[in-house]
């Protein structure tokens, strides 16, 4: 009853914008974790904070006060943003660490109303802001939703033959043994399931090439750890993903698969999605532009397509009252490359450029759709200054700051961007060194020094505070 309650109410705050959910994308270490904790810093600080310029609400000084609410759902465990911003700003500050499971903040920002006419009346407004941390795993089972196991399975083995240049591996000798049309005991089933398990493990932690080698619960199973849901496998004979399988026996090892492949969808991705991702408002996409550009270009396109078909999971349109209420889609979408402060700041604007044309053609159909799209170049957390030195016997800005690896202080000189599209040719000529770097020890007064994380508050909330 106390659930109906609570879901009649956020309708009624959607309806009248005094809600907004904002969801968080970006594959798995894109700085989600980061990023939320510096979005809700900021807000937490709006009355004591250097200000905002570009955060419209905070300039005109109608922004009075923030708070962490409680969650009204009480099946969702809590982000905790104390532990989050302990890590950051205690005397031996670290990064918070790698995200295992999905929390929940809600924020409550108190303002001064802007219109006058409603001011005659109502002089203070609240908005309740809502927001999801999950590990970035998981996002990459969103794609499946549009895919059939046979779909599904041509994909992997596309995706395989394009980037696994090494000898094959356990699996996928194992596999290649196996014979589809007959039944399978489900003990060995779930040995060449550890077996592919293993394999995108190591595929997307050695490589670390983001791409769709799903499912993402395969590399972080959370709770589902162990469980049999998660024992299946991709199809990867060519032959048999030509062939017709209406013909074969419900027993049939390829008939099985499809069957877990379908219920891990059913009970496991789509819940998912619908819990998190399908009443979202707002929509903030963070991409590590650098892990890329130091990856090389099977790397570059990896991430592309990648996010391109994560893109196709939301949907995306104009918002009025009635919908909001009652089929939400996302009206706004930011698309920032993070960890801004790796970057000397003359190369922002290329690297802007350079995240524009990775993503120019979901821009273009998503932008079709008659919603606001912009890009940015944003850190959650600046751990660097930009500083004159010499590079190679040239005086170059670039960037200095503590190395993550070594504890040292260093200057560090990433290489020149370029805003074009960078052809597979060309990028054997670009070398690009970006390093990591450590949080600064100086953050006493517990405000995250960012770059432009006041442009995405005006972006994604600005207009909220009417
Ligand atoms: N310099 C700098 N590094 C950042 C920033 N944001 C994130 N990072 C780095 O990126 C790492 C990953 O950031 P997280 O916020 O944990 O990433 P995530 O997307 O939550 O990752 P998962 O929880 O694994 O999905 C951090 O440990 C930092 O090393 C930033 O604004 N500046
Ligand atoms: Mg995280």
């Amino acid at each position: 009853m106390k659930r109906l309650f609570n879901t009649a109410e956020q309708l009624v705050e959607r309806g009248i914008d005094k809600r907004v959910r904002i969801a968080v994308t970006g594959l798995s270490k894109a700085g989600k974790t980061a990023f939320i904790t510096s979005f809700m810093n900021q807000l937490l600080h709006v009355t004591d904070n250097d200000p905002l310029p570009f955060f419209k609400p905070v300039k005109e000084g109608r922004l009075l006060a923030t708070k962490v609410s409680s969650y009204d759902e009480l099946h969702i465990p809590e982000f905790k943003y104390k532990q989050s911003i302990g890590y950051l700003v205690n005397d031996q500050p670290e990064w918070p660490p790698s995200t295992t499971g999905i929390s929940q903040a809600q924020l409550d920002v108190r303002y001064r109303i802007k219109n006058e006419w409603i001011r005659k009346v109502q002089k203070k407004s609240h908005l309740t802001i809502d927001i999801i941390d999950y590990p970035g795993e998981w996002l990459l089972d969103l794609p499946l939703l549009r895919l059939s196991y046979k779909e599904w399975s041509s994909q992997c083995l596309e995706l395989i033959k394009q980037n696994i240049s090494t000898s094959t591996t356990a699996w996928q000798e194992e596999s290649a043994q196996l014979v589809y049309q007959q039944a399978l005991s489900d003990e060995n089933i779930a040995e060449i399931s550890n077996g592919y398990k293993a394999f995108i493990k190591t595929s997307f932690t050695n490589d670390h090439t983001y791409n769709l080698l799903q499912p993402g619960r395969f590399i972080l199973p959370g709770e589902l750890e162990g469980a049999p849901v998660l024992d299946f496998f991709p199809v990867t004979d060519s032959n048999i993903l030509h062939s017709d399988w209406d013909s074969l026996a419900q027993d049939s090892l390829v008939k099985t698969l499809e069957k877990r492949y379908n219920y891990y969808k059913k009970k496991i991705v789509k819940p998912f999605f619908k819990e998190y991702f399908e009443k979202v408002d707002r929509q903030i996409l963070l991409v590590d532009c650098l892990e890329v550009l130091n990856g090389g270009y099977q790397n570059y396109s990896n991430m592309q397509f990648t996010l391109i078909e994560l893109l196709k999971s939301f949907h995306y349109g104009q918002s009025n009252w009635l919908k909001r209420m009652f089929n939400p889609s996302i009206d706004k979408l930011l698309i920032a490359a993070t960890k801004a402060d790796h970057v000397p700041p003359e190369q922002h604007r290329p690297l802007e450029g350079f995240l524009q044309a990775m993503l120019q053609e979901a821009r273009n159909d998503i932008q079709y759709q008659g919603i606001e799209l912009e890009t940015m170049v944003i850190s959650s957390v600046k751990t660097t200054e930009a500083v004159m030195a010499e590079h190679k016997g040239q005086k170059l800005m670039c960037v200095k700051g503590i190395e993550l690896e070594s504890g040292e202080e260093v200057i560090n000189y990433p290489g020149k961007l370029s805003e074009e599209l960078i052809t597979r040719n060309d990028w054997q000529e670009h070398q690009y060194d970006f390093i990591n770097f450590a949080v600064p020890e100086n953050l006493t007064n517990g405000i995250l020094p960012h770059i432009r994380m006041d442009k995405v508050l005006q972006f994604l909330i600005g207009d909220k505070f009417r």
